[in-house]
């Protein structure tokens, strides 16, 4: 039976991915590195400092700075970052997830979050759900970031469920890896382009209903 569903926070809750985009956009815009939507997607999921990297290495650059110089750059875009999620009210929620976590909440099913973000329990804060999550983890608990399975077994781990009895939600290729390689059933959202590796892909939030997800988790 299902007894726990695990969600991502960025691009699942909320659309912070969009800011975690802006953010990074006006840095590499100051780096004279080329950056698109395409590019961000890979970013998605995975941490502040592997998302720097992967920009550097993108416009050639990463043999240009020093580790010093890569923890300024990486502050300089969290502290543009936290001035743009500072404004983050219930109304950021993402379409249909609010009543969808209530409804978890009154079936009995446990929810937590695992988020590759330094800033999840700010945001969750902020969008008025950190009450509905028995267990919030979050970058700074774990060692090894998504694609790693450990955000989400740490996460089963906490809520004291299997693996096989949990369901991760995810908008990031590196997250639902992430929940492949920890056992559960995956559910993507976003393009099945990017995501072919979950059990189910749904286009939008507001496309998950708790009745579908459990229908086909049994199957
Ligand atoms: P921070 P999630 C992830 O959050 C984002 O998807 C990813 O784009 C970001 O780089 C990462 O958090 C680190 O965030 O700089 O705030 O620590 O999707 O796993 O909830
Ligand atoms: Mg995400």
């Amino acid at each position: 039976p299902l007894k726990a569903i695990i969600f991502d926070l960025d691009g699942v809750i909320t659309d912070t991915a969009e800011y975690h985009f802006l953010a990074w956009g006006a840095l590499a815009k100051e780096l004279n590195i080329p950056f698109s939507k395409e590019f961000n997607e890979q970013l998605k999921g995975i941490s502040r400092m592997e998302s720097l990297e992967k920009i550097l290495v993108h416009g050639g650059k990463s043999t240009d700075y020093t580790e010093v110089q890569k923890r300024h750059l990486a502050n300089m875009k969290n502290e543009h970052y936290k001035k743009l999620i500072d404004s983050l009210t219930p109304n950021d929620i993402l379409p249909g997830m609010k009543k969808f976590i209530l409804e978890v909440k009154n079936t009995g099913i446990k929810l937590a979050i695992a988020s590759a973000s330094k800033n999840a329990v700010s945001v969750i804060t902020s969008l008025g759900l950190k009450d509905q999550f028995d267990v919030i983890v979050d970058a700074k608990t774990i060692k090894n970031g998504k694609p790693d399975p450990e955000v989400f077994l740490t996460a089963a781990n906490l809520l004291k469920v299997e693996p096989k009895h949990c369901i991760g939600i995810e908008d990031a290729a590196a997250g639902v890896e992430a929940i492949k390689r920890a056992g559960m059933f995956a559910i993507g959202i976003g393009s099945l382009n990017t995501l072919e590796k979950a059990d189910r892909v749904y286009e939008t939030t507001k496309d998950v209903t708790l009745k579908e997800i459990t229908k086909l988790y049994a199957n």
